[in-house]
């Protein structure tokens, strides 16, 4: 018992004050870097400083059902080698509130620090004004520090240096900041979200705008999460793009993101579009950060892969970036996210992970993902790329959501999850199927799709599973044929979160079998 209490006081061990908390030596084996769901870490932004690699991050406080960005803090962690899986954790190194007079709580949004030319350190954070008649309150404040650790204090305490009022009008909201100092000392810093990318000109203080406010074009898809850095004299912005659609490099669904990237060959472009650096992570925003440590490049991330982690529970994983130098500019390979050991998954009958979805409004809306069928997700409070959905002005009356398996398999029942934001009964919004049923692929005789026999009854409920059971058969693909609820002038659409396929319990005799031999389709 003895053992067992200091083994688990060596794993976290409090090393030295850090503002109001103690800071701790954690050691993780791999990512996310905070796992256990006490401390969420998202927006990281990676800097060295004093030998040693440090992510600066905001801390998603939300719980579990609330979809909001509530960040009170933002936080550091920092390792000597990110192989060795040694980590310092200082949590809470500063509030918005206790930073800038001027700054509202529980906003502190993704920024970034770097060290000045005068050895201080700058944190360019956006946090939103508390007396301000501004249209969108999200302002960019500067706070310097002697170490990354803090104290830090807000060094242009007149308001910051960058929102809807200063130091020009604009109508953006201003979040996001990432800085350059450039290898003659000039400063640059970029910022901006929903589509728009700005960028300005610092003096050589690293707090006074010199102008002029620009705005950013040429990089494809562009979203939000800019992160600027230069790489063999090549300037490059790493970003998270949101082109979605079937056909897109970077993201099936809009509201998820991939980290594209962009260069140019000096700081206010003309920028020139690359590529991805990483796909879409778990969680729908992305953000990254890259730098040099130690001779290896590192791309810091978040994702939604913690206990308890969500879209606004994320976490923050790093992994090494690789670069193409065949080619100029030099390309980054797209990132190999890594996961830290996971245990064995649990024996289950649900062999929905198995088969691939279609559906009979592919290519979906972009809104939503197709993936997130047999995903085994399902959440209190979803956005559309958490679920297939059909909505769209003018609903038909039938949708279908469809399984493929490799080779025909042996089921006896399923398990459906519908999600609506309207009632029962409604012709508009999503509500739940009128009714439904499942069809199995049959490929003896005639084939064709066939009412599968014997089938329990099919609740519509929505927010948790309807299960029904049947005799065993074999196929290879199954479908759920959903009737769309109506008010008798139009249809609502259709959503589910997850649908399962459950395989016997045993292996009883097959009483249907639909697939005397593997068939090349099911249509
Ligand atoms: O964390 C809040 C916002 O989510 C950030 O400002 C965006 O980049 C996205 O990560």
């Amino acid at each position: 018992m003895k053992n067992e209490l200091l083994a688990g006081i060596a794993l976290v061990l409090a090393v030295a004050p850090a503002g109001a908390q103690e800071a701790r030596q954690i050691s993780v084996p791999g990512n996310p870097i905070l796992a256990d769901g006490d401390y969420y870490s998202t927006d990281p932004a990676p800097f060295v400083a004093d030998g040693a690699l440090w992510i600066l991050a905001g801390r998603d406080q939300a719980p579990p059902d609330v979809n909001d960005f509530i960040m009170g803090e933002w936080q550091l962690l920092k390792t000597d080698d990110p192989k060795s899986g040694k980590w310092t954790h200082y949590p809470a190194i500063a509030k918005p509130e206790n930073v800038f007079a001027w700054a509202e709580e529980a906003r502190a949004y993704a920024g970034q620090i770097i060290q000045g030319p005068d050895k201080r350190y700058y944190l360019y954070a956006p946090v939103l004004e508390k007396d301000s008649d501004a249209q969108d309150r999200f302002a960019i404040g500067v706070a310097v520090a002697d170490s990354p650790t803090g104290p830090w204090r807000d060094a242009h305490p007149a308001g910051p240096i960058i929102s809807q009022r200063a130091p020009v009008k604009n109508d953006i909201q201003n979040i996001d900041p990432t800085i350059l100092i450039d290898d003659d000392g000039r400063v640059y810093i970029y910022w901006g979200t929903f589509g728009q990318l700005r960028g300005m000109e610092l003096e050589r203080d690293m707090i006074t705008p010199k102008g002029p406010e620009r705005s950013i074009e040429g990089l494809t898809g562009f979203f939000e999460a800019p992160w600027i850095m230069k790489r063999k004299g090549v300037y490059y912005m790493l970003y998270a793009g949101n082109r979605a659609g079937p056909k897109s490099d970077c993201t099936p669904a809009v509201y998820h993101a991939c980290i594209a990237y962009g260069t140019a060959s000096s700081p206010m472009g003309p920028w020139t579009y690359r590529g991805v650096a990483l796909k879409p992570v778990s969680s729908t925003t992305s953000h990254s950060g890259a730098v040099e440590f130690k001779g290896q490049w590192y791309l810091a991330y978040h994702t939604a892969d913690a206990k308890g982690g969500g879209h606004f529970r994320r976490s923050v994983a790093l992994d090494r970036i690789e670069w193409d130098d065949s080619v100029t500019p030099a390309r980054i390979r797209t990132v190999v996210p890594t996961l830290r050991p996971q245990p064995p998954l649990a024996p289950t009958r649900n062999i929905a992970r198995a088969a691939s979805a279609t559906a009979s409004n592919a290519p979906l809306p972009v809104q939503y993902w197709i993936k997130s069928l047999n995903d085994g997700i399902t959440k209190a409070a979803p956005l559309p790329p958490d679920m297939w959905g059909s909505w769209s002005p003018n609903n038909p009356a039938s949708q279908w959501i469809e399984y493929r398996w490799n080779k025909p398999v042996t089921i006896d029942g399923s398990r459906i999850w519908f999600w609506n934001d309207q009632p029962a009964g409604s012709g508009v919004g999503v509500a739940p199927p009128a009714s439904w049923r499942l069809e199995y692929w049959n490929s003896l005789g005639n084939g064709g799709w066939k009412p599968v026999p014997g089938a329990s009854a099919y609740g519509t409920e929505p927010g948790a599973f309807q299960d029904v059971t049947f005799p065993p058969i074999r196929t290879r693909c199954l479908r759920a044929v959903m009737t769309a609820s109506g008010d008798g002038k139009s249809h609502a659409g259709l959503a589910v979160q997850e649908w399962e396929v459950l395989a016997p319990k045993t292996a009883p005799p097959v009483v249907r079998d639909a697939e005397a031999k593997p068939a090349p389709g099911c249509s």
